[in-house]
């Protein structure tokens, strides 16, 4: 028999991370908690894909039960795709972090700023088998100076045409619908609703 989830762990050390996931799944009668205690999974993974599972699995041991891991981050495609899975290791904090890719943009003309927010998740339970796994990318243009005050991370300098709008511009139900871990989280409900 295939037991239903009802509660799921979402592992991430990311506050922001974990209210727009709250806030996408509330619909669901999912519930979602955080890990309780120690929770600092070495990121080793080469890629998104392995890093959502190394997160995945070490919360779910912690917690010993499924858990659902993200690993996110923005592929320039000036940078040949950096910082990517270094996205949160670029630089010590987010105003740093938009500085210094700002400082590495800056002679690269807007028309070849395209860039994308990726995000992988995966499901994994205590015994390390995944359960389901998936992808959401959001495309956009980093433009040369911060525009808006919600979100984290890159949002003020990540430009989404079809908004015409940075997602640091958007609210958090707006940004739900066009981000990658929106379209990621998309599917995992998909998932756990069938
Ligand atoms: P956890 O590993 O604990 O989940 P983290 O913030 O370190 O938290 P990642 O390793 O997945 O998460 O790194 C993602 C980084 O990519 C994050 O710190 C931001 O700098 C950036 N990022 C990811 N999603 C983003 C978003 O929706 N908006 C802006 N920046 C984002």
């Amino acid at each position: 028999m295939v037991q239903k989830i009802n509660t799921l762990v979402f592992a991430t050390k990311n506050k922001n991370k974990l209210a727009e996931v709250i806030n996408i799944l509330k619909e669901t009668g999912v519930t979602i908690c955080g890990v309780e205690g120690e929770f600092d999974p070495e990121e080793t993974g080469a890629t998104f894909e392995e890093n959502a599972y190394i997160k995945a699995f070490e919360a779910a041991k912690i917690m010993n039960m499924p858990a659902f891991g993200d690993d996110s981050g923005l592929v320039v495609d000036a940078l040949d795709g950096r910082p990517g899975v270094y996205s949160s290791r670029y630089a010590e904090n987010d105003k740093k972090r938009i500085e210094k890719l700002l400082e590495e943009l800056k002679d690269v003309p807007q028309k070849n700023r395209t860039a994308r927010f990726i995000c992988s998740m995966a499901v994994v339970n205590p015994e390390g088998e995944t359960l389901f796994a998936c992808q959401g990318v959001c495309e956009g243009l980093i433009i040369d100076s911060s525009k808006g005050s919600n979100g984290f991370g890159y949002d003020p300098i990540f430009f989404i045409p079809e908004k015409n709008a940075t997602m640091a511009e958007l609210t958090m139900d707006e940004k739900n619908t066009v981000s990658h871990r929106g379209k990621a989280l998309k599917k995992i409900i998909e998932w756990l609703l069938n």
